[in-house]
């Protein structure tokens, strides 16, 4: 097992213990985490053991119990010949939630037989109170350094529940050095990043201890943050899972690396560090609109199908991460990949790659590599163009609610679509 694996497995023990501890604290004060509230149609075909107790009834005291919204319900005469009960087969279609589908299925097996069942998931789990962002840390290890040779990374872990400031970090010199792109990429965004990320970086070096020798705390950015558009940064230990990372957006929160690169490799790293998330994501989230861009996709992905957030990281992918805009009759980027790789930003804006207006519908299904640089490349009119057509690609996704974020409770609001 590698070392950046064993940090993982041990930030993650870590982690579950603080929020086993957590979740006892508010338990004991009487808030209530729902477990797993996504929502589940199931099918069940059965017969009834006993045609003397009074069996159908209490199966229906089961779904009774479980506050299962039937569907259908249907009795019918069994094609097996030996069945005991009047030779009746039941078929009950019912919604419960996702959580309570095997207790309800083996309470059913307590009064019936030959119980068949399939299920299919209405909606996924999605939290609704930025607490319960607690439980979006699901790690993906997708980069493995025992695999992937060519890009190692050293590794600074910490995690920390809501509403605790951020840990500082006190880095390394060899740390320090790496951090020394900073120069050469500052140079580069005259040319190539798009004004608003300019702006705000003027900003966070006035105040925020934006400089070549030294890494920013997030805790100070975070705060800075919350004051240009209420986003805030939660440390995070490496790749989340896309629903998890999508689903903090809804909330303005950013769950953001806090360890920075190899050193041998400071130019380019194929997945996120703290170069990447300070000099690539946080200028960016300072602006308005993209900051209620990046809310939108976030609201999107709540309790969406697996293949629509497959479709919304994707869109993510070519427009946060590699996102390219038109700026006073020059094309400009704004994609924090390519604002924190010297190599990359070179190359988005030369003859190489191919450049597409950007469409949601296409950009969502656009294949992509996360290796090396993009071959394909969208260009946005303008922050409040993309919005305007993520709106519009958004309103298309199926979903049996809508949702609605309250920035004075910080929690979403669902409504139930008829
Ligand atoms: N996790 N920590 C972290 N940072 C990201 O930028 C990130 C992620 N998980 C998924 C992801 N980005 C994208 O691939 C999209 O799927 C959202
Ligand atoms: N390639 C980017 C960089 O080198 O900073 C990071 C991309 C993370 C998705
Ligand atoms: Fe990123």
């Amino acid at each position: 097992v590698g070392r950046r694996q064993s940090l993982i497995e041990d930030a993650r023990k870590e982690r579950e213990a603080a929020a086993a501890a957590a979740e006892a604290a508010e338990a004991s004060e009487q808030i209530v985490f729902e477990e797993d509230d996504g929502r589940a149609l199931l099918s069940l075909f059965f017969r009834l053991r006993s045609s003397k107790s009074p069996a159908l009834s209490r199966a229906f005291k089961v779904f009774e119990t479980f506050e299962a919204k039937l569907h259908h319900l249907e009795s019918r005469p069994s094609r097996n010949p030996k069945d005991g009960l009047e030779g009746l087969e039941y078929f009950v279609q019912c919604e419960l939630h996702l959580s309570d589908v095997s207790t309800l299925v083996s309470s059913i097996k307590r009064i019936a037989e030959e119980v068949r069942t399939t299920k299919e998931v209405k909606f996924h789990w999605f939290p609704r109170k930025i607490a319960e962002l607690d439980k979006c840390h699901h790690l993906v290890t997708k980069f493995d350094p025992d695999l992937d040779q060519d890009h190692p990374v050293s590794m600074f872990i910490s995690f920390n529940l809501s509403g605790e400031p951020i840990p500082r970090v006190e880095y390394t010199e060899e740390e320090i050095g790496t951090w020394e792109v900073y120069s050469t990429l500052r140079d580069l965004y005259n040319t190539h990043a798009c004004s608003e990320h300019l702006e705000a970086f003027r900003l966070l070096e006035r105040h925020c201890g934006y400089s070549p020798d030294n890494i920013p705390q997030l805790e100070d950015v975070s705060r800075f943050l919350k004051e240009q558009t209420g986003f805030q940064l939660r440390p995070v230990a490496g790749l989340l899972s896309a629903r998890d990372f999508l689903a903090s957006l809804a909330f303005r929160v950013f769950q953001c690396t806090q360890y920075i690169r190899h050193a041998s490799s400071p130019m380019h790293s194929p997945e996120p560090d703290c170069v990447h998330e300070l000099l690539g994501h946080v200028p960016m989230l300072a602006d308005r609109t993209f900051a209620q861009f990046s809310q939108a996709i976030g609201l999107a992905s709540l309790g969406a199908s697996e293949e629509d957030i497959e479709k919304l990281s994707t869109m993510y992918w070519f427009t946060v991460e590699f996102g390219l805009c038109k700026q006073g009759g020059a094309v400009k980027a704004y994609g924090a990949g390519l604002l924190s790789s010297y190599g990359e930003l070179v190359h988005s804006l030369s003859d190489e790659p191919e450049r597409r207006e950007f469409d949601p519908e296409i950009a969502a299904v656009q294949p992509y590599q996360d290796q090396n640089y993009q071959s394909v490349y969208f260009v946005s009119e303008s922050f409040a163009d993309a919005k305007e057509k993520l709106r519009t690609y958004v309103s298309g996704i199926k979903r049996p609610f809508s949702v609605r974020f309250d920035p004075y409770t910080c929690s979403i609001e669902v409504l139930d679509n008829p």
